[in-house]
């Protein structure tokens, strides 16, 4: 027990708490009390049976049964059993259309063959993955059950890197590390190597020249994962079911999404910067953020509003003394384009008074001990009711009751303390493991449903806001979830420390987040906890400009952070930043377009777009957004420039214009007003600026150039467009070939063109010739042509004669 943890929590939470703090933490363990078990690890046993089955097979062993199911010819399905199937809540897609496969017997096992991958079984349950060349993709020792639980373990190569877990502090890359899947709340500030945190996702890539895989368990329950020479991976109960799909990193998400689910597009206003701060207490606090950010011309698209904003921490409810016109608050800041984003705890508090309270009660919607009593634990509001989302009533009562919020016009919801988190004096945070969970009508206890309860938050928030505003897209940020959240919700990574090795952190858990198919993630800029220097904060800022979830958030009673609070050179510093993260809106939103339909994460490692450089393994203090841009952020304090190692190909400083050749490490100067960034040779990088659209085009070399552009109204399913780049070098020109698809008009009056890398020469729009000129205006699809002179393209050699 941490003591000062505890005594912290008495002082913040008041003596009354304090008892059912005790309490609940007693109740726990006497519930919890099982006898200790000692397990002897049984083996599958010999092969007993082996029978073909459509798209793959089914083998009975002495001990255990193996399922091996393509459902496509890079994505098989592995499930040993005994132990429960999973409800397949991570899942969006259960159906396949058959894959054929063929079996036959070979040496001491059964070899499997699809298209892409074969699959051989040996007799004494090892499973091998092939590539059609014959090397090894994967190796499986023969899985172990020991009382309920499963042991697999996986061999490794030296070389192979291992990306992923959903959120996590360890590291990008994983070798060398336990990885615990038990979403928890760490308490106060967490620092790198806490784990768990609140958003594990039992996911791994592997990486390594020449091969890549993904390994995705189906397994909710608790597990850990150790990395080393191997994977041992243990689950503490149900079925070993993982899926495995091969091929280059970007298809194995494009797999990964078929299999979970697509990130939902967010409303474009989400990619603006959030303005939040546990202690905005009333209107009157919130309406002179809202004034601060007016007065200092600083853009803002979202305020959030913490538990203080509730009457008495009941959920959905307002504090009608602090707040007594939400929707007037509302509507005066929508016209100045600023939302309200609103905190949604699922501890309802135990109050006979409290209406949602009771109808819980009356409906049994809340999970139960195993005497049938609802449980209760003490969290904000003290003693609080759990609904049990692994019911889908439960969910469908508990969407509708967002719709207070919309109507008072909040427009975006705050998931918090849905790991889910107790206060307790000792021991484990959450609901006793007995706690029952309807689990779709089969039933299952807490052991089970923990990692998913925030999920099923999710989607209960999502479905029924869908439902009940089909003309708007549900805007949720969940602390905790699973695998599938990106089909509902954000992340943020929660409480982070307010120190620089818990910034360098920011960038290996956004990474590690994306390989695990949630994007849509950032940190609580400057740290949760404490009171960063102007320093870390503004470096924290810089790299957030980078991230899919740009907000700023700290604790009660920290000190206050707003832009303005930091006096110049910071202030003028933030706002220039506020202004690069705006003009970069139709860079992101693309990405956000592109993330919804491959489900490529925006923030990649520097592995993503080529494996074969293993230097890049370890790169952990920089990252790609999207194809076109390498971020190298500042994340040591007093640090003035910085070594960024480059990939294969060449760079463009986004600052300067200066050429590097890649892969190399360079070092970039990075005064407190600039951070490292360059762009890839050949891209077409769209920027809203000066009330238009830029087209920023970066020299492509000898190759071809391109760009995207995604557009809609915003928000809602009505029509959108996509506009393509290409930019072709033509005998001595560079074409810009520029072609659109959709109904949407293009949004913006003014284009201009910029060129980079190379002087303009000569000029032509739609074929007639103009000025040469850097920068030139030009209309929507025009084809553009630009004569390069002779000595403008950077590390081309010598002039030609
Ligand atoms: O027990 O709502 O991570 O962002 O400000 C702390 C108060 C509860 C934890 C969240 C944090 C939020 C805070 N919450």
């Amino acid at each position: 027990m941490n003591l000062a943890v505890v005594v912290k929590g008495i002082l913040d939470i008041g003596l009354q708490k304090a008892a059912q703090i005790v309490r609940y933490s007693l109740q726990r363990d006497r519930l919890e009390r099982a006898p200790r078990r000692k397990c002897a690890p049984l083996a599958p046993g010999p092969l007993q049976e082996a029978n073909p089955i459509e798209g793959g097979a089914l083998l009975r062993f002495a001990n255990a049964s193996l399922q091996v199911l393509f459902l496509t010819p890079d994505l098989v399905r592995v499930t040993w059993q005994p132990g429960v199937l999973p409800v397949p809540y991570a899942l969006a897609r259960t159906r396949w259309p058959p894959v054929e496969v063929t079996m036959h017997r070979e040496g001491k096992g059964w070899a499997l063959g699809g298209s892409s991958v074969s699959v051989t079984i040996r007799d004494d349950g090892s499973v091998r993955f092939y590539d059609p060349a014959g090397r090894t993709l994967r190796q499986d020792l023969p899985p172990e059950r020991c009382g309920e639980e499963w042991h697999l373990t996986t061999r490794l190569q030296n070389h192979q890197c291992i990306y992923g877990f959903g959120e996590q502090s360890l590291g990008l890359n994983l070798r060398g590390q336990t990885v615990t899947l038990w979403n928890s709340d760490p308490l106060g500030g967490y620092t790198p190597g806490t784990d768990p945190l609140y958003l594990g996702v039992p996911l791994y890539v592997s990486l390594q020249p020449g091969t890549a895989s993904l390994a995705f368990y189906e397994n909710s329950y608790r597990a850990t994962v150790a990395i080393g020479d191997t994977i041992a991976a243990r689950f503490a109960g149900g079925a070993l079911r993982a899926y495995l799909a091969f091929g280059p990193l970007p298809q194995l998400m494009e797999r990964y999404a078929d299999l979970t689910g697509r990130p939902a597009l967010p409303p474009r206003w989400a990619l603006g910067f959030h303005q939040s701060r546990w202690g905005y207490k009333t209107a009157a606090d919130v309406r002179e953020v809202a004034a601060g950010f007016q007065a200092h011309d600083l853009p803002l698209s979202a305020i959030h509003l913490d538990i203080d904003h509730m009457d008495g921490y009941r959920v959905f409810t307002t504090n009608p003394a602090a707040f007594p016109d939400l929707a007037g608050l509302a509507a005066e800041l929508e016209a100045q384009g600023v939302r309200l984003v609103s905190i949604v705890d699922c501890g309802v508090k135990c109050d006979p008074h409290f209406s949602l309270f009771q109808e819980g009660l009356e409906q049994g919607a809340f999970s139960t001990l195993p005497n049938g009593r609802p449980v209760r634990a003490p969290v904000w509001p003290g003693w609080s009711a759990f609904p049990d989302f692994t019911n889908p009533q439960v969910r469908s009562w508990w969407g509708k009751q967002y719709r207070r919020l919309v109507a008072s016009g909040i427009a975006g919801f705050w998931h918090d303390m849905n790991e889910p988190s107790a206060f307790t004096a000792w021991g484990s945070r959450t609901l006793p493991l007995p706690t029952r969970h309807a689990m779709e009508g089969r039933g299952g206890d807490h052991r089970e449903a923990h990692n998913l309860y925030g999920l099923l938050m999710a989607r209960a928030a999502y479905e029924s806001l869908h439902e009940m505003y089909p003309e708007r897209r549900p805007w949720i940020v969940s602390r905790s979830g699973w695998a599938g959240l990106q089909r509902y919700a954000w992340n943020w990574t929660g409480d982070v420390a307010s120190t620089w090795p818990a910034l360098r952190t920011t960038i290996s858990t956004a990474i590690s987040l994306g390989l695990s198919g949630i994007p849509f993630t950032g940190p609580d800029i400057g740290g949760f906890s404490g009171a960063p220097s102007a320093e870390l904060f503004l470096r924290w800022f810089q790299l957030a400009v980078f991230l899919p979830f740009f907000r700023s958030h700290s604790a009660l009673g920290t000190p206050r952070r707003e832009p303005w609070c930091w006096g110049e050179p910071t202030l003028s510093i933030l706002r220039d930043y506020l202004r690069l993260r705006c003009r970069l809106l139709p860079y992101l939103y693309t990405l956000a377009w592109e993330a919804s339909r491959t489900g490529w994460p925006l923030v990649r490692p520097l592995l993503w777009p080529d494996a074969d450089d293993p230097e890049l393994c370890g790169v952990q203090d920089a990252f790609f957004l999207g194809a076109a841009l390498l971020v190298a952020p500042v994340v040591e304090e007093g640090a003035l420039e910085r070594l960024v190692r480059l990939p294969r190909g060449r760079w463009h400083d986004f600052w300067s214009d200066a050429v590097y050749e890649g892969p190399a490490s360079v070092h970039l100067a990075a005064p407190l007003e600039r951070i490292p960034l360059l762009v890839r040779a050949g891209t077409i990088l769209p920027l809203e600026e000066d009330n238009g659209l830029v087209l920023h085009l970066y020299h492509p070399g000898d190759g071809e150039g391109h760009g995207v552009l995604y557009s809609d109204a915003g928000d809602g399913d009505g029509p959108c467009r996509v506009d393509r780049f290409r930019l072709v070098p033509v005998e001595d020109r560079l074409e810009l070939r520029w072609t659109a698809d959709g109904e949407y008009p293009f949004p913006y009056q003014s284009i201009h063109v910029q060129v980079h890398g190379l002087e303009v020469d000569e000029l032509r729009i739609d074929g007639r010739p103009q000025e040469p000129a850097q920068r030139f205006a030009v209309q929507p699809l025009a084809q553009v042509a630009i004569r390069l002179s002779h000595d403008s393209a950077p590390g081309r050699g010598a002039p030609e004669p």
